[in-house]
């Protein structure tokens, strides 16, 4: 029996203040799929370990096949790991949004990638390793043949998601992932999709697994899972869909089926604002939900013109308040500093975001990542910075040095990176000052605060 090991190369970074940890789904649904036709499997999830002990675990199963985890923040740890294993095992398989983009960039260490959905393409090149075959015959993958690339032909995605066996959580650090939620927040928490695929494009968002077709998976199939999560000890689940309100009807099921089953569980979800109303705010508070998170990411209509988010302003606040007012907990993720900016634009998001009732604020750099169409403006346009930690602009790794606000700046932008962790750093106190003081005090603090720092934010280069 081939014996295969799945590694997810993500280790906590030394100097952390980043709040989400969740195991490596995607890996689960192979495992699954794996131990489905018999193959022998085990999965190094690295969260929790050093790379010692993660190496350690991985020679201990003694794999024939190791195969990788990769994202556009893992490229150079998978990399450097699946060298360091090189000679322990016969077959090196990398998967995962970045590979699938950029497959022969992996070619240089990796044996097989595999481009797309993993569930079957890994099952097929598992059992053309065991028959000793070649993998001309495998979809979807592109394969070392004699140092030369080979590209199969590709593969469709999986039309009944019903079809695939739930992730094998077993392999997952459970324990470990409830202290570490448990110890922030009180409530621990696990992620399940219900759909796979977005049919937006949103100039920033890579999405390559899924693509843009949207699939779902039914109600009572998604909501077996979640009761799978509740049986490990979790108190809530986080919906981990690219979009888990796209498709009204699949909403209403999940919510309705959850509690005609009477379950009581927390969950958590992303949504577009231009698919949050009063009714589906209200069923999802109704079947638990505590808190939904909007991709919102600037507060001008012209500049989400430039990201093609395809939603306005007046939309987003229209949907925060919405599910405050159905009792949900929001929060919401801007970004700053985007190409085609101006100082006032990000003063007017700064503005915007800290002037919602939000729970929760998230703030970011943009990330032009390989296959977008902000990786191509950014390409031809001033271009990327290179400087060693932080990577090309191709790959990116968590800063390795302390800092409060954790971004790095990859390209030659119109503003500095200080400047936009300035501005990040003005949108949290003014967000924190608004909900710790209240709104009356605030105006009469916080307002000379914001016109202050609005006019040293303009005099900084
Ligand atoms: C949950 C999530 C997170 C979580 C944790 C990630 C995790 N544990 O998986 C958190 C919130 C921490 C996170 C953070 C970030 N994320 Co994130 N995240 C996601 C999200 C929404 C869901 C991941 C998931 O569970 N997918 C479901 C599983 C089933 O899919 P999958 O993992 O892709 O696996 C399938 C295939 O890829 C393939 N496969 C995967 N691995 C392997 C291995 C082998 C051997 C094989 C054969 C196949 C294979 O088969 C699987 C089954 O079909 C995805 C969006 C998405 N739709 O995937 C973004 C996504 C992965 N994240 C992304 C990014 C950019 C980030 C950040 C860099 C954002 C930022 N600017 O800070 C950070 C990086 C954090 C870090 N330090 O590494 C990008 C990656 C883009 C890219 N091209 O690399 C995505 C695709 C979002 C997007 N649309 O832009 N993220
Ligand atoms: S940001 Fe969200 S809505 Fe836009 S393309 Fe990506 S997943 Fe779809």
């Amino acid at each position: 029996m081939v014996r295969v090991t799945l590694v997810y190369p993500f280790f906590k970074p030394m100097y952390d203040n980043s709040i989400f940890r969740f195991p490596p789904l995607g890996l689960g649904y192979i495992a699954a799929s794996l131990r489905k036709h018999d193959v022998e499997v085990d999965l190094v999830d690295c969260t929790f370990l050093t790379r010692e002990e993660a190496i350690a675990k991985v020679k201990r199963f003694k794999p024939q096949i190791i195969g990788f985890y990769s994202m556009f923040s893992m490229k150079k740890t998978s990399m450097d790991m699946a060298l360091s294993l090189r000679k322990d095992c016969d077959l090196l398989v990398v998967g995962g949004p970045l590979p699938t983009l950029d497959p022969l960039s992996y070619l240089d260490v990796f044996d097989v990638v595999v481009v797309g959905e993993g569930e079957e393409a890994m099952v097929e090149v598992a059992e053309c390793y065991e028959k000793g075959a070649d993998f001309s015959g495998v979809q979807g993958i592109v394969y070392k043949d004699n140092g030369e690339a080979k590209f199969a032909s590709p593969r469709g995605f999986v039309e009944d998601l019903d079809l695939l066996p739930f992730p094998s959580r077993d392999f997952f650090d459970n324990e470990a992932y409830k202290r570490h939620y448990v110890k922030r927040f009180g409530y621990s928490i696990s992620p399940l999709i219900t759909s796979r695929g977005c049919p937006f494009s949103c100039d920033f968002c890579s999405r390559p697994v899924f693509g843009q077709r949207f699939r779902v998976r039914s109600a009572v199939n998604v909501v077996d899972e979640v009761e799978e999560i509740v049986g490990l000890g979790y108190d809530r689940v986080w919906f981990a869909d690219d979009c888990f309100t796209l498709n009204r009807e699949q909403v209403v099921g999940v919510c309705d089926e959850v509690v005609r089953r009477g379950l009581r569980v927390g969950w958590e979800c992303l949504s577009r604002v231009d698919t949050m109303n009063r009714e589906v705010a209200a069923k999802m508070r109704v079947a638990g939900c505590v808190r939904v998170f909007f991709g919102i990411e600037s507060g001008t209509d012209r500049v989400l013109g430039l990201m093609r988010k395809q939603i306005t302003v007046e939309q987003a606040r229209k949907a925060v308040y919405v599910a405050k007012e159905a009792g949900l907990q929001v929060g919401a993720f801007f970004i700053v500093g985007y190409p085609g900016e101006s100082d006032e634009s990000v003063l007017g998001t700064v503005r915007f975001a800290s002037g919602l009732p939000l729970d929760y604020l998230s703030f970011t750099l943009p990330y032009p990542i390989p296959g977008t169409a902000l990786f191509e403006r950014v390409k031809n346009d001033g271009g990327f910075v290179v400087d060693g930690n932080g990577g090309s602009g191709e790959d990116w790794e968590e800063p390795k040095n302390w800092s409060l606000i954790r971004h790095k700046l990859l390209y030659h932008a119109g503003f500095s990176e200080r400047k936009l962790k300035f501005a990040i750093g003005k949108a949290q106190m003014q967000h924190y000052g608004r909900k710790y003081l209240g709104n009356k005090t605030y105006d009469v603090v916080g307002l000379p605060f914001e016109r202050l720092t609005d006019s040293a934010f303009k005099l900084m280069h």
